[in-house]
């Protein structure tokens, strides 16, 4: 349990942290493979560097080392608490021996990085390269247009043809990437696994619903009335009525939100906008918002809503799972409210239908962490340092970059090289802790693409499980939910005064309009308030991100 909490907390919310804005990761990818380290060779033997006479003569364009003679290069990174010494870490070492590139390290805490990178920008006493720093539109629009970050565009082109395969398969992706002013400054980082591009799941348990006989609910109401049955029925059958129908804690309210929103055909990932032939609009104050805020209304007001969930921690909230008296909740994996153990008791819930909506559909997250890889002009190698990075956007390097040399924390287990599973040496609490000492991909997020054909390699039980029921409940209803748009410095400070009260009001509503405290009957005064605080005018900003995004891509 402990492993796989931390393996999630790593993966979706530490990442997620890193950058401010967990959870506002998408879609599917359009399944594409970067290309492999051999098709970067073919791809560069296509060109002569005939024309690139100014280039070091150090540096080759293609194949390995990418220098002949060892060079340095300063790097700003941040590194993560469950991280060992990044000097001694074997990502950095076999990295060196391939390419003949090592770097100096400035590492700053999570909690100083946004100061430090600040002050590092401010100064002008800054490195070579940012890593892994997070770095902001803002940032990117301020420091990209004095020049002091590289636009990658032509070394991208010239040097880096797995990046470049990358984003003209997945051009969704690099809508997310380019800065606003639609140069691109920076190189995400991007994790494809299905439990990471679908976040949201509403799970079920299974023996409860054999024990009534009942089937999986396909509209809202047959999951109204399987909650019914959950509460009056003695599911567990333990002759107490201690069954909780439907719980959450404030801080994965959002996950519920989601579920069943979509019931009402709507996109929600986490944010309050999303986009129907091309018009944006703000989520709560439409139509199948309004029925969300009734229909958990009548599960509260009937029982079938846990009372406490709008107040309790979220550690109150795994302690009811962990007993397994939740008989449905909507999160990331069932094995963060109940026990690992009890994985098999949960089946995912298909999307939802309801009088509004016919249409099965799910929200898409993105798995997108943008800002991750910046060349400043100090850097005297940006040739070398893009042909760097350019290996960890090729299926090799990805997984490479995620778990670290292979052989040393995980194995292949066939000769297809395709399954495999994690090593624990003694000493070692879990997984995560010696991943840990072994890449900075764990805890930072690192530039490149981990792709979802070595992430499903796991063999792992639980995570074969989990990857099973989204593959089967929802991987075939998934749609595009609103993308990560970029804002500039002046829209991005609007949109920041306009959203912390406009969020505020619509999450103290919600949660009164939930509760009974106020009356749905006061719906139109809701309304006319947020019109009062402008969310016309938000909305109109994140039309014109939403438009720059797609004639970006
Ligand atoms: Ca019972």
């Amino acid at each position: 349990m402990k492993r796989i909490i931390s393996l999630i907390l790593s993966l979706v919310i530490i990442a997620g942290l890193l950058i401010g804005c967990a959870g506002k990761s998408g879609t599917g990818e359009k399944t594409t493979t970067p290309t492999n380290s051999q098709n970067v060779e073919k791809a560069n033997t296509n060109k002569t560097s005939s024309g690139d006479s100014d280039l070091p003569e150090n540096f080759n364009a293609v194949g390995f080392p990418i220098v002949n003679e060892k060079i340095t290069l300063s790097l700003f990174s941040v590194k993560a608490p469950i991280q060992g010494d990044w000097e001694e870490m074997p990502f950095w070492k076999e990295m060196e021996k391939l390419t003949n590139i090592s770097f100096t390290f400035d590492l700053a805490s999570p909690d100083s990085l946004a100061e430090r990178k600040n002050l590092l920008l401010a100064s002008g006493d800054y490195p070579d390269i940012f890593y892994g720093a997070s770095i902001s539109a803002d940032e990117e629009l301020t420091y990209g247009s004095q020049g002091i970050f590289v636009d990658l565009n032509d070394l991208i082109e010239k040097y880096a043809p797995n990046i470049k395969i990358y984003f003209e398969q997945n051009p969704v992706y690099k809508g997310m990437t380019l800065a606003p002013d639609g140069n691109w400054y920076t190189l995400p980082y991007i994790t494809l696994a299905p439990r990471d591009t679908v976040a949201t799941k509403l799970w079920v348990n299974n023996e409860w619903l054999r024990n009534l006989n009942m089937e999986i609910p396909k509209t809202i109401d047959d999951y109204y009335n399987m909650l019914k049955a959950f509460k009056e029925k003695d599911p567990n059958q333990n002759g107490k009525a201690d069954e909780i129908p439907m719980s959450f804690s404030q801080s994965q309210l959002s996950m519920t939100r989601g579920a069943i929103l979509a019931a009402y055909g709507v996109m929600y990932r986490g944010i309050n906008f999303d986009v129907k032939d091309g018009k944006v609009f703000f989520i709560p104050t439409s139509e199948p918002y309004k029925r969300y805020i009734m229909f958990m209304n009548k599960l509260y007001e009937e029982g079938l809503l846990d009372p406490e969930s709008f107040t309790q921690t979220q550690q109150q909230y795994v302690s009811k799972g962990n007993q397994s008296l939740i008989g449905s909740f909507a999160n990331l994996a069932s094995y963060i409210v109940d026990t690992m153990e009890n994985y098999p008791k949960y089946t995912a819930i298909p999307p939802l239908t309801s009088d509004l909506n016919s249409e099965q559909i799910w929200p898409s997250t993105y798995p997108i962490y943008t800002g991750q890889f910046a060349i400043t002009d100090k850097n005297k190698y940006a040739e070398a340092s893009i042909r760097w990075v350019d290996y960890f956007f090729t299926e090799e390097g990805g997984a490479f970059m995620n778990q670290g040399p292979e052989g040393l924390g995980w194995k292949y287990i066939d000769e297809e090289r395709k399954m495999w599973e994690k090593i624990i040496p003694e000493g070692y609490a879990s997984s995560e802790e010696y991943r840990g000492t072994l890449t900075p991909n764990c805890g930072t997020s690192t530039p490149g693409v981990v792709s979802s054909k070595f992430l499903l390699g796991l063999n792992a039980a639980h995570v074969v499980n989990l990857e099973e029921q989204i593959a089967k409940a929802y991987l075939p209803y998934m749609k595009d939910s609103f993308p990560m748009v970029k804002f500039t410095a002046k829209e991005q400070e609007e949109v920041a005064t306009l959203s912390t009260d406009i969020e505020k009001y619509v999450g103290q509503m919600e949660a009164r309009f939930i509760t009974g405290d106020i009356s749905i009957d006061k719906w139109d005064e809701y309304v006319e308030n947020l019109k009062k605080m402008n969310v016309d005018r938000l909305t109109e900003l994140y039309q014109v991100a939403y438009d720059r995004f797609s004639s970006a891509k």
